[in-house]
């Protein structure tokens, strides 16, 4: 009966952490292109997202995230990733071939907003200079 318990412990906690998808697109509802679903996702620390090539010629390369954290392979293009958030803060990625038309998106773990100055400092191309001001004026 005590290991009874412990297990369903264990397996009830495994199972807080949410796997979270976010699709890339070619065009969004909203007639949005170029972009992914979500411009900002909000996740709790453990979670995971998974992006999904709905669409081809699309990847996820991250630019920036908080203090301390090592900055991940950017994706093969065309195919599905998946990411673990471990540390609190902001993230910040893009599509590497529509980095410059503005495909760039947000990811904020466990509501931690304090590294938003040094997100807004990441040096971005194109349209993304408009649109990264925009989303952190979100937070
Ligand atoms: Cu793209």
């Amino acid at each position: 009966m005590k290991y009874f318990l412990i297990i369903l412990l264990l397996l009830s906690s495994a199972s807080y952490a949410a796997d979270i998808k976010v699709e890339m697109l070619n065009k969004r509802a909203d007639g949005q292109i170029m972009v992914y679903s979500e411009d900002i996702s909000r996740i709790n620390v453990g979670d995971t997202i998974t992006w999904l090539p709905i669409t081809k010629g699309h990847n996820v390369e991250f630019l920036a995230g908080p203090d301390g954290w090592e900055i991940p392979k950017r994706s093969k293009m065309n195919q599905e990733y998946s990411y673990k958030f471990e540390i609190p803060g902001i993230y910040f990625y893009q599509c590497t071939p529509h980095r410059g038309v503005g495909m760039i998106a947000l990811v904020v773990v466990g509501g931690d907003t304090s590294n938003k100055d040094a997100i807004s400092k990441v040096k971005v191309l194109g349209k993304a200079k408009k649109k990264l001001p925009l989303l952190l004026g979100e937070l």
